[in-house]
C-alpha cells in the first residue's frame, strides 16, 4: 500500500489539482471497503442489525447550517465546498500537538465500518454506515495532558464558500463538544467515509465527528480543529438557544425538548413511529459514563 502524504518530487505541491488528491481519498476509501465487506461475516460488535437507511436518503435529508437551513440545501448546495487540500490541527492541552493532512487518515488498515443509529433531536433518525476510526486513537497520539477535561471541534470557517456562513443563523463557525471520556469511548467516531465511499460534501466531508448516543447536533461536520481543553467549551446549538440544546444532548425519551417531545422518532423511510431508546440504544455502552449525574439539569 502506498500512501502518498507527500507529493513525488518531480511534481509540485502546487501542480497536484484537487481533483487527483480526491481520486487518491477516493480509492483509498474504497479499497478500505472491498476489506471491510470481505471481513463483514465477523460481527462488528459495535455495529446495529437494524436495517440501513438507503443511501439516497442520507444524501439528500441532511442538517449542515453551512450550506442552509432546509433538508434539501445541503445536498443541492455543498458541492461549494473545498476539501483538498484539508488539515485538521489537534492541539490545546497535549503534549504533542499534530496536524494532520486527511490522507494521513484515509487509511485502509485504520478504517472501520460501523453502522450506527443517528437521531436527529427534531425527532427524525437514520442507520448509516460509516467508514473510519475511533476519536480515542488519535487522542492517544496526542498524549493529552493531566488537566484536560473536555475535547472542543471546531467546522471550517469559509463564508465564500459556505453560503449559510454569512447569516447569522447560528455562531460561526459551528462549534461542538465533549467530555474528555465520552471522546475516549470507543463508539466515538472520527467518519471519512459512508457506504463504501467517500463522505458526501453534504455528509461533512472530508471528516466529521459520529457520537450514536447524542443528537445528532453534536456529530460535528468537515473538522479543522479539536482541542483539548479544561473547561466545558462553548458550542454553537446552545450558545443559539440554550434553554433547548445542553451541552450533554444525550438521546433521552424521558426529557423532552420545550417545544415538543422526545418520546418517539421517525426512521426515515418506515411509515410508523417508533419509540425512542434511552441513550439511542447505547446504554448498555454507555450509561457508566453518567452515573450519579441528573439527566434532566445536565440535559
Ligand atoms: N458543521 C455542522 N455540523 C453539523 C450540523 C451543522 O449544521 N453544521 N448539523 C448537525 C445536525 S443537527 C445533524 S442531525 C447531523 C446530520 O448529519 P447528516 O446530514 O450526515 O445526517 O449533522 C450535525 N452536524
Ligand atoms: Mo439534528
Amino acid at each position: 500500500m502506498r500512501l502518498r502524504s507527500t507529493p513525488p518530487s518531480d511534481i509540485k505541491p502546487d501542480e497536484i489539482t484537487p481533483k487527483s488528491l480526491y481520486l487518491d481519498r477516493r480509492r483509498f476509501i474504497e479499497s478500505a471497503a472491498a476489506a471491510i465487506v470481505i471481513g463483514r461475516t465477523e460481527k462488528n460488535s459495535f455495529s446495529t442489525t437494524d436495517d440501513i437507511t438507503e443511501r439516497k436518503a442520507a444524501t439528500t435529508y441532511n442538517n449542515f447550517y453551512e450550506f442552509g437551513s432546509d433538508k434539501e440545501d445541503p445536498s443541492q448546495l455543498a458541492h461549494t465546498l473545498k476539501t483538498d487540500p484539508w488539515t485538521v490541527v489537534i492541539d490545546g492541552l497535549v503534549a504533542k500537538p499534530l496536524t494532520l493532512s486527511v490522507e494521513d487518515l484515509v487509511k485502509p488498515e485504520i478504517l472501520e465500518e460501523r453502522i450506527y443509529r443517528l437521531r436527529c433531536v427534531e425527532g427524525w433518525s437514520m442507520v448509516i454506515p460509516w467508514l473510519g476510526f475511533p476519536l480515542k486513537d488519535i487522542l492517544a497520539r496526542v498524549e493529552p495532558t493531566g488537566n484536560a477535561r473536555f475535547v472542543s471541534f471546531t467546522t471550517l470557517l469559509d463564508p465564500e464558500h459556505m453560503p449559510g456562513q454569512r447569516r447569522s443563523v447560528l455562531e460561526w463557525p459551528y462549534r461542538e463538544g465533549l467530555r474528555l471520556d465520552e471522546a475516549m469511548h470507543p463508539l466515538t467516531l472520527l467518519a471519512v467515509g459512508m457506504y463504501g465511499d467517500v463522505l458526501p460534501n453534504q455528509d461533512g466531508a472530508p471528516i466529521r465527528l459520529v457520537v450514536p448516543w447524542k443528537y445528532g447536533f453534536k456529530s460535528i461536520k468537515s473538522i479543522v480543529r479539536i482541542s483539548l481543553v479544561e473547561t466545558q467549551p462553548p458550542i454553537s446549538w446552545n450558545l443559539s438557544a440554550p434553554t433547548e440544546y445542553g451541552f450533554y444532548s444525550n438521546v433521552n425519551p424521558e426529557v423532552d425538548h420545550p417545544r415538543w417531545s422526545q418520546a418517539t422518532e421517525r426512521r426515515i423511510g418506515h411509515f410508523l413511529r417508533r419509540k425512542t431508546q434511552v441513550f439511542n440504544g447505547y446504554a448498555e455502552e454507555v450509561s457508566g459514563l453518567y452515573t450519579g449525574m441528573d439527566l434532566r439539569v445536565n440535559f
